[in-house]
């Protein structure tokens, strides 16, 4: 083939679009930065961070159709679920634990993202149980696709369903169970796998024997492929071929993207008793907002003017989402006496 022929999916993308990526990326990590002040403020409960993750969250959303395709996100998933229509109002809704919150009317845990019209699935907190949950959905949409008793609509609408965990959670037995259920029936399933090399404070080499979490695809017949990160576009290339072998009913991919966290799991964590600082500090060297923002800025696409411009935009929708949480209501105490079991019919 001509290089002409293999030209990336991201060599298409607009400037618009390139643009969009980028203030997607920035304003969740401007988002995340709010909200481990509010938690040090003693303003909120509990924070678990998206940050350093904003490439692979990101290059992901876009690569896929979304409101069509089923997402099924962890609790890093701050990007993602921003770029699939999650407003920082929802979020900071449910760091507030407010009434009216986005995705249970604060019965979840924040960063348990769920939203029904975005096709935003809530996972529990013991982490891979999301993954044969995924793989559930992937089955569905292929039986809808081929039983013929459903909504021929429906049935001939490309769907994959995408779930997204950790390298650690990697170690649960449901990951291999969901992995494997795909395999076997060639689902349109995606699976990322966002590698930041510590499951808390354990590191990767504790967690596992071979050298990429994607060697493990062949074991289960997906397609396995190993992606930096932080590159947003590397991300949407590798993506947009994981959506399209699923739309073409090819099966799953299991992508792994390498990056790194660099501030403490949550904000109950202390993570200067697990690794130095100077790892820390060479990470930042490495940070994908700034890469990202390099790029545009080499491409002609990105000038200071819209950096200054996107951070007051940035800062002001950050504002009004805490201005907004902090004036609703909380929840009647008797709610969480609700919506655990359906209304007995007398
Ligand atoms: C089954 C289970 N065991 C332990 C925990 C506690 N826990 C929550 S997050 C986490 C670390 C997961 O690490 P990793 O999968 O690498 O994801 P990361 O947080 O690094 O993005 C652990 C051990 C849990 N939630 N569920
Ligand atoms: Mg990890």
């Amino acid at each position: 083939m001509t290089t002409n022929a293999v030209a990336s999916a991201s060599s298409r993308l607009s400037e618009e679009t390139l643009l969009e990526m980028f203030w997607t990326m920035l304003l969740s990590r401007r988002l995340d930065e709010r909200s481990w002040a509010l938690h040090r403020q003693g303003k909120i409960h509990f924070h678990i961070s998206g940050m350093g993750h904003e490439a692979a969250q990101v290059g992901t959303a876009f690569a896929l159709n979304r409101g069509i395709d089923y997402v099924h996100p962890y609790y890093r998933d701050l990007a993602l679920v921003l770029a699939l229509g999650v407003t920082p109002t929802d979020f900071m809704m449910s760091l507030y634990a407010k009434q009216g919150e986005y995705s249970s009317n604060a019965r979840q845990m924040p960063a348990h993202f769920g939203y029904k019209p975005l096709n935003i699935v809530s996972g529990s907190s013991p982490v891979a149980t999301q993954v044969p949950q995924a793989a559930g959905i992937a089955f569905a949409i292929k039986y809808r696709q081929t039983c013929g008793m459903v909504d021929p609509a429906d049935a001939a609408q490309p769907r994959v369903a995408l779930t997204c965990l950790g390298e650690g959670s990697t170690s649960q037995g449901e990951w291999h169970e969901g992995m494997n259920w795909a395999g076997v029936h060639k689902l349109p399933f995606i699976c990322l796998v966002q590698n930041n090399i510590y499951a808390i404070s354990v590191p990767i080499e504790s967690q596992m024997a071979v050298a990429n979490v994607a060697d493990r695809a062949a074991a289960y017949g997906v397609q396995g492929v190993v992606v930096d990160g932080n590159d947003v576009l590397a991300v949407y290339d590798v993506m947009s071929e994981a959506v399209a072998r699923a739309y073409n009913g090819e099966g799953a991919t299991l992508v792994e993207a390498k990056t790194y966290r660099p501030v403490p799991h949550s904000s109950d964590d202390d993570d200067r008793s697990y690794r130095t600082r100077e790892e820390v500090e060479a990470w930042k060297k490495k940070d994908p907002i700034m890469r990202f923002r390099r790029l545009l800025e080499e491409m002609g696409v990105l000038t200071q003017a819209i950096i200054d411009d996107y951070e007051v935009r940035a800062r002001a929708a950050v504002d009004k989402a805490q201005a907004e949480a902090e004036a609703a209501p909380y929840p009647a105490p008797e709610d969480a006496l609700g919506a655990v079991y359906a209304p007995v019919e007398e």
